[in-house]
């Protein structure tokens, strides 16, 4: 077929349309984006450095049009669906999140663009979770759960027939990419209809907030979108001004020279009306707001390091103290690229400078990297983190669940089931990690 769009181009306008759509659905949410947007340019504007850093890893495009967001689905053909969706906007799972032994009855992966070029221009992704039936204890609810869940379809016909058409003709002309984006929307807009009456909602919300969420809509809609800030403690300290109560904490690692992973924040789900079955009015509380900034990717050793640590620091009644201590316990975690390097905690993109092109010869796998930017041959910029943090996760689904977890007793990780459901195993986040830093290396000789 001739003039096919890219699925970097779909993602691009998928991403947009989702933005705007939530715009309209959740005012908040663009209050949120007017805010970010000004402490962003605000911290550009204050450090050069940054703005330079930035500018060289590529990232300053993105910064700007940078969002996730999150849904969550009730059955395995649900998720099948949602994934040969995505694979037509360059968006592939990675990474199994067993949200159970948080207490949500749920597992997970994060559809995203895996290679450098795909993230550099828009880095979209969605949280996608599924429903884990089994976790309902009542056998009677669980099968009344599964039954409405088995009559609904959460897709259009015309989506269905697009997704055919791409799979058969392997892309899609502009007119049709662009009508394929406004069928798939229809999945995640927001409908105040409930499938079901007031008592079934009741039954299933007891269950867990969560339960009555995925299963009682005809759709999964989007229940959060996040802009990515580059200065998390000031959007946090400014959203009361603006109208927004954050959650208590700041979840993740304290704020660094050297940010790592993911830090997080959101605000409490709205009360929105809804109208049951048999049209009794009613009120349900799933969709919420969050932020986060980014830091780099850890392999698995800098990753258990962050996992004792913040497992040491424990959780935090106010955000003040809980940064403190944060703080104090991660001091063993270095916060100088070198060490970090050297102890081999983070992933790094590695680029020659002018000075190293001239001394190409002179590099080989066996040099020392430290050694190498010490000479000023080498620049190491830190691999942005591009996935979630299960215990943030647990955090944020806590905004629209309420603050109260639940013991699960079936809480163990059931990745097989998943994998099944998805129809593929989801890639490995590491590995993804590696495989960047290598190709940069290879491209400086050091490998
Ligand atoms: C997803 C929660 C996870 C995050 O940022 O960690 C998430 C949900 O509430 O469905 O979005
Ligand atoms: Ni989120």
């Amino acid at each position: 077929m001739t003039n096919t769009v890219t699925a970097d181009y779909i993602r691009e306008i998928f991403a947009q349309a989702m933005s705007a759509m939530y715009q309209q659905e959740v005012p908040q949410y663009s209050t949120l984006l007017e805010l970010v947007a000004d402490v962003n340019l605000s911290v550009l504007e204050n450090s050069p450095q940054l703005h330079q850093q930035l500018a060289n890893a590529g990232e300053l495009a993105r910064l700007n049009v940078e969002r996730h967001g999150a849904i969550r689905v009730g059955t395995a053909q649900e998720l099948a669906m949602l994934r040969r969706i995505f694979a037509i906007m360059g968006m592939y799972p990675v990474g199994y999140y067993d949200l159970s032994q948080a207490g949500v009855p749920v597992h997970s992966t994060a559809f995203r663009p895996i290679d450098d070029a795909s993230l550099a221009r828009n880095p979209f992704r969605l949280f996608t979770s599924l429903l884990r039936p089994e976790l309902i204890e009542d056998e009677k609810l669980r099968r009344r759960a599964q039954s409405i869940l088995a009559k609904r379809d959460i897709f259009t016909p015309r989506c269905r027939e697009l997704l055919a058409l791409h799979e058969q003709r392997q892309g899609f002309s502009e007119r049709q990419a662009q009508a394929f984006v406004t069928e798939a929307l229809e999945t995640f807009r927001w409908h105040n209809h409930a499938l079901v009456d007031a008592a079934t909602y009741e039954s299933l919300s007891r269950a867990h907030r969560l339960v009555a969420d995925v299963v009682c809509f005809r759709g999964c809609h989007i229940n959060h979108l996040t802009p990515r800030t580059l200065d998390i403690d000031r959007v946090q300290a400014m959203m009361p001004d603006c109208g927004i109560t954050p959650k208590a904490v700041i979840e993740g690692p304290p704020r660094r020279e050297r940010p790592i992973l993911l830090r997080q924040t959101s605000f409490q789900a709205l009360e929105e009306r809804i109208i049951f079955h048999g049209d009794s009015p009613g009120a349900h509380t799933a969709r919420f707001g969050e932020i986060e900034q980014r830091g780099m990717a850890l392999t698995p050793k800098g990753h258990a390091l962050y996992d004792r640590l913040l497992f040491e620091a424990g959780s935090g009644v106010d955000n003040f103290s809980h940064q403190l201590r944060l703080q104090e316990v991660f001091r063993p975690f270095p916060d100088d690229e070198n060490e970090i390097i050297r102890q081999q905690l983070g992933y790094f993109r590695y680029r020659l400078t002018p000075a190293g092109e001239g001394h190409r010869h002179a590099i080989h796998p066996a040099k020392d990297v430290c050694r190498l930017i010490e000479l000023g041959w080498i620049e190491a910029h830190p691999v942005t983190y591009e996935d979630f943090l299960p215990v943030s996760a647990a955090g944020i689904f806590q905004s629209s669940s309420g603050d109260r977890t639940k013991m699960l007793n079936a809480g163990r990780a059931s990745r097989e089931r998943f994998v099944a459901a998805l129809g593929c195993p989801p890639l490995d986040a590491f590995a993804l990690y590696q495989e960047a830093e290598n190709r940069s290396k290879r491209r400086c000789g050091l490998l």
